[in-house]
């Protein structure tokens, strides 16, 4: 979710291939040393993580101005990424991980959900009155937070939190995100991402 994004964003055209886990195909293995989506392949490199997907595709053209964001913003991705992924994680697959208790983790991340809340409560966004990398890189997390039992989510003390998170749900970039592409398989005839009306205006003319 995180590598469409921004690339729907910055508009720099890709050839999607939607990769079914239980089904790896064979370029794609060759291509990713992690096997893991979602997987950027250019032609000198691969590149399998999702937030330097982002970077990526923002640094050759960001005309949402992403990028314009504080130094904070990196650290709170950090925090996302690491704390609150772990507890995500331990909350949303407990049983997979032994020892883990369920409640404990989930309030674990809820202390980052809540310095969320406090940043969103004078702004609509974590920086300011438009979105950034971090809220794009962090929302997808918080969605999946929300998801392991959106009641509980919804009856937390974190308004904006939530606002915020409904706001992205609502976007038409989010919607456009979301459609479902049929599995690749070699030989398909090659799926351009983003489609064009999907794009910023910017983007119309060719890339670098
Ligand atoms: N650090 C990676 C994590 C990616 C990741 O774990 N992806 C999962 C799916 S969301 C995956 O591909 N797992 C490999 C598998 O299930 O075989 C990123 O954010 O890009």
């Amino acid at each position: 979710m995180r590598a469409r994004l921004a690339l729907a964003a910055s508009g720099v055209p890709s050839a999607l291939r939607e990769v079914v886990l239980r089904d790896k195909p064979e370029a794609f293995l060759q291509a990713s040393p992690s096997a893991t989506v979602p997987c950027l392949q250019l032609t000198e490199e691969t590149i399998d993580e999702s937030f330097e997907i982002m970077q990526w595709a923002l640094a050759r053209h960001d005309p949402e101005s992403w990028l314009d964001m504080p130094e904070a913003g990196y650290k709170l991705i950090a925090e996302c990424d690491g704390p609150f992924k772990t507890a995500l994680d331990r909350y949303k697959y407990s049983t997979r991980y032994e020892g883990a208790d369920a409640v404990a983790e989930r309030t674990l991340a809820s202390a980052f959900v809540i310095k969320l809340d406090t940043l969103l409560d004078t702004q609509a966004w974590l920086f300011g009155a438009t979105p950034t990398l971090a809220d794009m890189a962090i929302l997808p997390f918080i969605r999946q937070f929300a998801h392991v039992d959106q009641e509980w989510f919804e009856a937390q003390p974190w308004p904006k939190a939530i606002a915020w998170l409904e706001g992205f749900k609502a976007s038409p970039r989010f919607k456009a995100i979301m459609r479902k592409y049929p599995q690749w398989a070699a030989g398909d005839a090659q799926t351009v991402f983003p489609e064009i009306q999907d794009a910023p205006q910017q983007s119309l003319s060719p890339v670098e």
